[in-house]
């Protein structure tokens, strides 16, 4: 299986599984962890998702075995992305927490699969390479919409144009992502980290989620707006009156995460 799900308590954890391509990308791929997400989101018992990859890599982006260009004409690339696009857009759109755990080198669609997550722990020996332009390719599956937003234009354009490896402890100090952490402790950590997001009330998350979204594009006038709205729905959760009542009876609350 090039995806392997394993169900914890109150969250699923999906692993690239083809180490001895660094779990390079492949259509199917791509496929099975569509369905494996869109399963994960019709189970009300699964409020978090963790991904990682098993071996030194977390994924090397497509695999170019797979497109490569023959004296027929260059591959359609459309399709293909097409499919990796849809996991971009749900990963996004889910109405749970996804932590990314970066265990080794996330190179090309690989890197930007990971950013795509909400917040992404990286392996310290880990690094992210915007890869494309080695091969003559533009950053996809939302790089150029991620990058920037994260780093900054001049940090962005430089990451996608040299497509040099900028090690994790550096990602984490430029915001990249959350935390560059001990590789013997990014196991741990991850699943300790969304095992604690499971217990957490999920629809504030999911809302919250977005808001963010909504926020790249919008003016602040609309997004007070959307706030205002968004909040009215969130108020109306059984969570926030379990939190609310919960911090007057200085206790922990106990979340459902439901509607
Ligand atoms: O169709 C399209 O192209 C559209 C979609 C594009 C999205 C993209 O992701 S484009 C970017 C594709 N990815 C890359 O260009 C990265 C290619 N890989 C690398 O540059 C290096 O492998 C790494 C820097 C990631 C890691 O280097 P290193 O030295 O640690 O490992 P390695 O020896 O290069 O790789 C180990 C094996 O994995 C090796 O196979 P071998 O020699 O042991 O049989 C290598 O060929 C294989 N591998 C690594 N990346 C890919 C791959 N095989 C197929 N596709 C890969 N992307």
């Amino acid at each position: 299986m090039a995806i392997l799900v394993e169900k914890h308590p109150g969250y699923r954890q999906f692993t690239l599984n083809r180490p001895d391509r660094l779990n390079a990308l492949t259509s199917e791929m791509g496929e099975a962890l569509l369905a494996a997400l869109d399963e994960a989101e019709r189970d009300p018992g699964c409020r978090a998702i963790l991904l990682t990859g098993v071996g030194r890599g977390f994924c090397a982006g497509q695999d170019l075995t797979e497109v490569m260009p023959t004296e027929a004409g260059p591959p359609d690339l459309g399709p293909l992305l097409d499919g990796y696009n849809a996991v971009i857009r749900k990963l996004r759109a889910l109405p749970m927490p996804v932590v990314c755990a970066v265990n080794g080198v996330a190179a090309g669609a690989g890197a930007n699969l990971a950013l795509a997550c909400d917040i992404v722990l990286a392996a310290k020996s880990a690094s992210f390479i915007e890869a494309f332009a080695k091969i003559g390719l533009i950053p996809d599956v939302g790089g150029t919409w991620t990058l920037p937003r994260l780093v900054g234009a001049a940090r962005a354009r430089a990451l996608a144009i040299l497509a040099e490896p900028l090690p994790a402890e550096r990602a984490a100090a430029w915001g990249l992502i959350w935390q560059a952490v001990d590789d013997d402790a990014l196991m741990p950590e991850a699943q300790a980290l969304t095992a604690r997001l499971a217990q957490q009330a999920t629809v504030g998350i999911a809302l919250t989620k977005r808001a963010l979204d909504a926020a790249e594009t919008n003016t602040l006038d609309v997004q007070l707006d959307l706030e205002r709205d968004l909040q009215d729905e969130a108020a109306r959760t059984p969570d926030y009156a379990e939190g609310v009542r919960a911090f007057l009876e200085k206790r922990a609350p106990k979340f459902t995460g439901r509607r």
